[in-house]
């Protein structure tokens, strides 16, 4: 039995996992940072501990502070939201033979689906169609070996990082003169960025989209899937719209691909909350990674199934049994996520400082996940989302219509926001038609 859960967060996220112990009758411990003392849950959290500088290895990052805060006040166990420490196998494991829980699955998973090769490989032995490419460690040069596996995937391929993610450490690589020079490039890349230089490759997709599933599962051999949600709506690996359902694919499509995924799950031992990253061409469905964590955009899911994922995800973690079963489980409606950040609209630039005035909208259908109110100072030093706004209705037309309204009646004054960058985006084709891919924010900026 969970009683008290140490939140290892900030922001959004940890007044959301906070709303999510109230309403399960969980207490609730706040750690935050020397610049984080005016957030909203820190004030509403039964108690709060300062653990550490504004810069996040001194704080959300620290894994001493933050152990140390859980044995302080008794926590049984911690969230870790998303970021930060939420998919470290170290935190995990250090928790784990602390005897407290991590609201996540274990830290011989997280090593699995943090190596992409190990999550590829495991993925593929359990039915998870894949990309074809070179699924081991790439050698220093290109050798035998690998060029002949090139030449039977054929250009243009993606070199990528084993540890890689956020869009950092891969290459497209167009043909066999560029091969060795862009190794090189990426290993350094990768070294420098995780740590680690091993690389594999893979056939490269030009104008996918990127949809994902959600699973949650337990701790006694029960998966479920809730659906998809179209995450391609985004700029620099930075997502800024997502939706679900996804446009153009049918529940079987769905259907079929979500039971795959929670099928692989209960063969990984997987438990808690989790993310089938997929890439979407030509009608076919390829897994690129796993997320092991609750993500952003979990709240377009929430609406369109009417489940609270975090209050399942802690259930699931006190070692309860899923409170549904698949068939429970059906998407009704449509949802939307604008992702509101304090940036400049033309450079997109962080935008810290002081919000002078803050007005939330509001209605049937609409909701807002965020720590923002007037008075609140962004500080400059953790990542510049403001707010999550929502809209659910019947239809996708609704639901896109209730956002541009819900943007209009948004007031954020004092730092800039991409507010505008949203309205608009509600008005082009390609967003009205959901006929868009991952390559589409990228090019309507470039030209507007
Ligand atoms: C790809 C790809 C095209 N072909 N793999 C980007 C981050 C990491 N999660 C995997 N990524 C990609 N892998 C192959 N074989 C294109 C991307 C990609 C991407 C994927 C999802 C969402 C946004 C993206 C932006 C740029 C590139």
């Amino acid at each position: 039995m969970i009683k008290k859960v140490l939140i290892a967060n900030r922001g959004e996220i940890a007044l959301r996992v906070l709303r999510a112990c109230k309403k399960l009758g969980i207490k609730t411990v706040a750690v935050h940072s020397t610049a984080d003392r005016q957030l909203a849950h820190v004030k509403l959290a039964d108690e709060s501990v300062c653990i550490g500088g504004p810069n996040p290895k001194e704080s959300y990052l620290n894994m001493p502070s933050i152990i140390s805060a859980a044995e302080l006040t008794n926590s049984d166990a911690i969230h870790p939201g998303y970021g930060f420490l939420s998919e470290s196998e170290m935190f995990a494991e250090i928790i784990e033979t602390n005897k407290f829980k991590f609201i996540g699955p274990s830290s011989k998973v997280l090593n699995k689906m943090g190596d992409k090769i190990k999550a590829k490989n495991a993925m593929k032995d359990f039915g998870v169609p894949c990309i074809p490419g070179f699924d081991g460690v790439l050698p220093e040069q290109p050798d035998k070996a690998m060029l002949k596996k090139v030449n039977e995937i054929g250009y243009p391929i993606m070199l990528k990082a084993i540890h890689g993610g956020g869009g950092r450490g891969m290459m497209v690589v167009e043909n066999e003169s560029e091969l060795a020079n862009s190794m090189n490039i990426v290993r350094t890349e990768a070294k420098n960025a995780f740590g680690n230089g091993d690389l594999y490759f893979e056939k490269y997709f030009d104008n996918p989209r990127h949809i994902e599933i959600q699973i949650m599962s337990d701790e006694h051999g029960n998966a479920v899937h809730f659906g998809e949600r179209d995450c391609s709506m985004q700029r620099r690996n930075q997502k800024i719209i997502e939706e679900t359902q996804a446009c153009g694919i049918s529940r079987e499509e769905i259907n079929k691909i979500g039971a795959i995924c929670s099928e692989a799950c209960v063969k990984l031992g997987y438990t808690g909350a989790g993310t089938f990253e997929f890439l979407y061409q030509d009608g076919h469905f390829s897994f690129i990674e796993m997320n092991t964590r609750i993500q952003v955009e979990h709240p377009v899911t929430e609406l369109v199934t009417n489940t609270d994922l975090i209050a399942e995800q802690i259930k699931v973690a006190s070692g309860e049994k899923l409170s549904m079963k698949q068939s429970d489980i059906t998407l009704t409606g449509h949802a939307i996520e604008c992702r509101i950040n304090a940036e400049d609209p033309n450079t997109f630039i962080p935008s810290p400082g002081k919000i002078e005035s803050f007005h939330a909208p509001g209605g049937p259908g609409v909701r807002i996940d965020t720590h923002v109110y007037s008075g609140y100072s962004v500080p400059p030093y953790y990542d510049s989302l403001l707010a999550k706004l929502i809209t659910y209705d019947k239809t996708r037309e609704l639901a896109i219509e209730k956002m541009y309204q819900a943007l209009s009646e948004t007031v954020v004054q004092g730092v800039k926001t991409n507010i505008d960058l949203h309205k608009k985006l509600l008005r082009t084709d390609f967003f009205t038609s959901g006929k868009y891919s991952i390559n589409t924010l990228t090019k309507y900026i470039k030209n507007n």
